[in-house]
């Protein structure tokens, strides 16, 4: 007895000395980035090419948008010249050369390569252009890494109803197959789609992202079912005809932030389960849980709901038994955006119908949270974290490629608030790798350059490098996060300076 309370003693003393010990407070940020850890930064299509009608391209959904309802977009700006991508690809490669980039995630336009859309006619320009900026990459050293969709649609397709008619899986399969067959034999990384859960969104409001029209509860749940086959459609694609010559990976990139429970009680902890199984879950279900198919509350909800509203039938589509099967298990890794984190509590808010109302919560972010220069970004490493954990834990740890993280302010060079995002928030992941086991294999920045971004225009910057809109050529100039990030890739840890008590 008296052994085990000089035991005891010992032991709590020792965890005193340990606690305050000045050379081990910092223990966490000490971890390194594992060997071999992939480091990139993204890009997309429209946000940094511009040359919207050269060289044979199509017209796609944002051209229209921004083009014919320039009022939905901060200043009515587009991305007819972006940052010139089309023509500075060369210098785009030397900055992801400068930082120590292992790879480059870029997005594929649609209308470039298939102006209609279909197959029948294939732009050569377009084929030579990417051809030109994955072959420029390979020249130093850095993979390709090539998303199929980041939201230009070829307007062809939206014309025909966009995402909600299911003939687009058949369309979409068709263009993967010209990708895969001209740019397979030195792309090893893809990801189908970039954010079904925002971009099935422009299904949901005629105010925000294309084709922003107003079917909010419907439209955008048929988007998301086409869209998660036309996922599967393209993974047994290149399972068949492919994957024995290419010997490359396909995923998708899947956006979601974490929530909170604003109280520890039951209620606000299943609410914000379910702004995962409804935000995350809706998507990642089907393809990453070993049953399959829609999350059970997800479907349960939306056919309470629209039996409620008087609809005789889910306003959510269903899956046949052979189409779960089919979808179910059809990635080989889970592409993460993550930016920021929610309180939740259980209550109704939203349109009825919406995605919102059936997910049955209250959001709202706190105060004191570091805010950027967009309304919904603030500064919540910890729920990076928690993010994977949750992942971990639904999905049997998937192997997870962080295919976006980054920060917004108005452009500055000397962007301490940038640098402070990815120092903390690059420690989270740290911790998650290595004191939660969770499965992590690469991370990408987003983004390597300020672009045009979305309905907020050039307003809100995310680079790590400056873009000077106002100059026609476009100049490039790294800013202190450039620097920070470059030295992160070489010394594979965080530096010192940055570390947080
Ligand atoms: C990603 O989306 C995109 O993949 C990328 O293209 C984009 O540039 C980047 O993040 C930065 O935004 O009325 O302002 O609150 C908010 C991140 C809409 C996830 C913004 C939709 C964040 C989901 C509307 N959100 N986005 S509001």
């Amino acid at each position: 007895m008296k052994a085990n309370i000089q035991v005891l003693l010992l032991v709590t003393l020792l965890a005193g000395v340990w606690g305050k010990n000045p050379f081990l407070k910092h223990k966490t940020p000490q971890y390194k980035f594992p060997a071999g850890f992939p480091f990139g930064a993204a890009t997309a299509s429209y946000q940094v090419e511009g040359g919207w009608k050269e060289d044979g391209k199509g017209v796609n959904i944002w051209d229209t948008l921004t083009h014919d309802r320039p009022y939905l977009v901060e200043n009515q700006d587009n991305g007819d010249v972006a940052c010139d991508s089309y023509h500075k690809y060369k210098e785009d490669v030397q900055l992801l050369k400068d930082l120590g980039a292992d790879f480059y995630r870029f997005s594929i336009s649609w209308a470039r390569v298939l102006p209609e859309g279909h197959d029948n006619i294939v732009n050569q320009a377009g084929i030579d252009y990417y051809n030109n900026l994955i072959n420029e990459l390979l020249a130093n050293g850095i993979e390709p890494m090539v998303t199929m969709y980041h939201w230009d649609l070829p307007q062809a397709l939206q014309d025909l109803g966009g995402w909600p008619n299911m003939q687009l899986a058949k369309y979409f399969e068709a263009y993967a197959r010209i990708l895969f067959t001209h740019f397979g034999d030195r792309v090893k990384l893809w990801i189908t789609f970039n954010e079904p859960l925002t971009f099935v969104s422009g299904y949901a409001s005629e105010k925000g992202f294309a084709p922003a029209i107003n079917t909010p509860g419907i439209g955008d749940y048929l988007a998301a079912h086409t869209v998660i086959h036309a996922h599967a459609r393209v993974y047994h694609l290149y399972d068949q005809v492919f994957r024995s010559r290419q010997r490359g990976k396909v995923g998708i990139a899947l956006n979601i932030n974490w929530c909170e429970p604003l109280t520890n009680s039951t209620e606000d902890i299943a609410a914000c389960e379910r702004y995962q199984q409804f935000n995350l879950g809706i998507y990642a279900h089907p393809i990453f849980s070993t049953e399959g198919d829609y999350p059970a509350v997800v479907k349960e909800r939306i056919s309470r709901n629209s039996a409620a509203q008087g609809y005789t039938t889910s306003r959510l589509p269903t899956f046949s038994p052979e189409e779960v099967e089919y979808i179910r298990g059809t990635s080989d890794f889970f592409g993460l955006n993550f930016y920021t984190a929610y309180y939740g509590k259980e209550g109704e808010e939203g349109n009825i119908p919406s995605l919102g109302r059936d997910s049955g919560l209250i959001t709202r972010q706190d105060s004191n949270w570091i805010s950027s220069a967009s309304t919904w970004l603030k500064v919540v490493p910890w729920g990076f974290r928690k993010e994977f954990n949750w992942i971990k834990n639904e999905y049997n740890n998937p192997q997870v490629f962080v295919t976006e993280n980054g920060f917004s302010d108005l452009g500055e060079l000397n962007d301490t608030g940038r640098v402070y995002f990815y120092t903390t928030y690059l420690t989270e992941m740290l911790k998650a790798i290595h004191e939660d086991g969770c499965n992590v294999i690469g991370y990408a920045a987003w983004s390597l350059m300020d672009n045009f971004e979305w309905n907020r225009g050039y307003a809100e910057k995310f680079g790590l490098y400056h873009v000077d809109f106002n100059d026609p050529t476009r100049p490039r100039t790294p800013k202190e996060s450039a620097k920070v990030i470059a030295e992160i890739i070489k010394t594979r840890k965080i530096p010192e300076r940055f570390w947080q008590d």
